[in-house]
């Protein structure tokens, strides 16, 4: 006689109601997993200190007595900030285990329990000094996602009306579906508790660049005089300094890297013979911080482009931290690494020579923007923005350009990129039509580092007649010039043309761009009528 025991599966027998009680529990603890990643994707968008688990551990901060802060402090130290997170998060968890045995027995316990943790954290979230109506969103949605993975995870332990009602089965239990949906839970508290650090880090950097203060400099640029901007008399006419808002943007970064002040090094590698690295701080703190006005140009920057820009830049000389680094003579090119891992290459001997070259932390009273390279970028005079603006500067490599060469370089643009004399009519654009009669043309003109001497303005095949210059402030900025001409009536052709202060008129030789800069002089058809 044989006989056969029967074998227990797992997954199709039915427990009793007491076997489920683990599970529920984790259900809990799934289900508040995921709540608080709904938490953190919202505290993305409302502001990072509005997550539950922030919002909940500033206030034990603040609640907490002050001998329990001093104990907490000399204990965990530094520390003190991870071991308050962690210990939120297992309060939170044990409270969660608790929450998912409750909802088995009555689901409304469940629910309540839940709904219980929003509200602490949404309280916590508007009550902070700074708490505003809007930072209570991620904490409910952190009770709403809370809510249904509860009700999704604990629907395959049994209906829990059964269970009041004394049901021994309690309904069937669906520990396949349980398993799945518990997996599903976790890898969307994961996926929005990422999304939103991503986020936050995103606001965090904003604010904290909000917060950097800039040093008040030892070299300051002087004050502009009085009606230096002739653009507040031209209508069209670009203004002298480009508002940040305004300034053009070019770099290969699809989304502007995101730099925390503190996190902040420079880095000094090769040729050097006592290389070290720079904090922020080390830099704003520095006893030689200059402010200087540069125009920005371009390579790409077409005859007539708008790929140029004026601002007062903040910063510190860089000939000064390069010899205080021992650069070695034999390196003729910097090799300038962005934080997203661009590289421009600098020829070392402008970035020693060159007046007032400079690694810059502020722009126009600024911190410099973060799509400009918070918090540190290069900014040479007379140089192309691809050979001397690197943003997000993190390192320099003081190298050869045998040795290596950088990003613009590989795709065959020019080694060294000096800025070619230009100049530009803002005003009346390409096939603008007006009245005839007297009418401003206008526009700006550039050499950095010799100066804009002369502009002038031809009208047809007429005479060329010098225009009106603002004050000349700095070679390295460029300046506005202003020319009022008798427009007869019918089409015309306006041509400009720039001279240098040591004598280079601009050429009318056409060039493109590629690979060295464009040249050639800007002309506008209009009609007068
Ligand atoms: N990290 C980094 N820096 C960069 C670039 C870049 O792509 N990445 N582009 C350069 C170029 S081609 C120019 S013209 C200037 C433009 O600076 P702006 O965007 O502040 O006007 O930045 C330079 N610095
Ligand atoms: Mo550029």
């Amino acid at each position: 006689m044989t006989t056969t025991l029967p074998i227990p599966d797992p997954l199709a027998s039915p427990d009793r109601p007491r076997g489920r009680a683990p599970l529920a529990a984790l259900a809990g603890l799934l289900a508040a997993l995921v709540a608080l990643g709904a938490g953190e994707l919202v505290a993305g968008l409302v502001g990072p200190a509005s997550s539950p688990v922030v919002a909940v551990g500033d206030a034990v901060i603040a609640l907490t007595p002050e001998p329990v802060t001093a104990f907490a402090i000399e204990t965990f130290g530094r520390a003190d900030k991870v071991a308050l997170v962690v210990g939120t998060l297992l309060l939170v968890g044990a409270y969660a285990l608790l929450v998912g045995v409750l909802g088995l027995r009555d689901r409304r316990l469940g629910v309540l329990g839940v709904l219980v943790l929003g509200a602490v954290g949404a309280l916590a979230a508007v009550t902070r000094p700074a708490g505003e109506a809007v930072d209570a969103l991620p904490s409910l949605a952190a009770a709403v996602a809370g809510v249904l993975v509860l009700l999704a995870l604990l629907a395959p332990l049994g209906r829990s009306r059964a269970v009041v009602d004394g049901d021994p089965d309690g309904g069937a239990l669906d520990r396949r579906r349980f398993v799945v949906t518990g997996a599903v839970a976790v890898g969307a508290a994961a996926v929005a508790g990422g999304g939103g650090r991503l986020l936050q880090r995103r606001t965090e950097v904003t604010s904290l660049r909000a917060g950097v203060e800039l040093p008040v400099p030892a070299s300051p640029a002087p004050p502009l005089p009085a009606g230096a901007d002739l653009a507040a008399e031209v209508e069209g006419l670009t203004p002298l300094v480009t508002r940040n808002g305004a300034f053009y943007r070019i770099d290969t970064a699809l989304v502007a890297p995101r730099i925390r002040p503190a996190d902040y090094r420079l880095e000094m590698t090769g040729m050097f013979d006592a290389p070290r690295s720079y904090t922020l701080d080390d830099l704003l703190g520095r006893p030689d911080v200059i402010e200087r006005d540069i125009t920005l140009t371009c390579v790409s920057n077409e005859v007539g482009g708008a790929l140029a820009g004026s601002a007062r830049w903040l910063g510190v000389p860089l000939a000064a931290l390069l010899r205080e680094n021992g650069i070695r003579p034999a390196s003729d090119q910097l090799l300038c690494r962005s934080q997203d891992g661009m590289t421009i290459g600098t020829p070392t001997r402008s970035a020693l020579e060159v007046e007032d070259a400079m690694l810059a932390f502020g722009m126009n009273g600024e911190p410099l923007p973060v799509v400009h390279g918070f918090p540190v970028r290069m900014v040479i005079p007379g140089l192309y923005g691809y050979v001397s603006a690197c943003k997000w500067l993190t390192r320099i490599e003081a190298t050869t350009f045998d040795a290596v060469d950088a990003f613009w370089v590989k795709r065959d643009w020019a080694v060294e990129g000096p800025i070619t004399i230009a100049s530009r009519i803002d005003t009346p654009e390409m096939l603008r039509e007006f009245p005839a009669g007297p009418r401003a043309v206008a526009g700006v003109a550039w050499a950095q580092t010799r100066g804009i001497a002369r502009v002038e303005v031809r009208v047809d095949d007429g005479d060329w007649v010098e225009a009106r210059l603002s004050p000349a402030l700095d070679a390295d900025v460029w300046r506005q010039w202003v020319l009022v001409h008798d427009f007869a009536p019918g089409r015309h052709v306006v041509t400009v043309r720039a001279t240098s202060t040591d004598g280079e008129v601009q050429t009318d030789e056409r060039a493109a761009p590629f690979p060295a800069g464009a040249s050639g002089w800007h002309s506008v058809e209009v009609l007068a009528g």
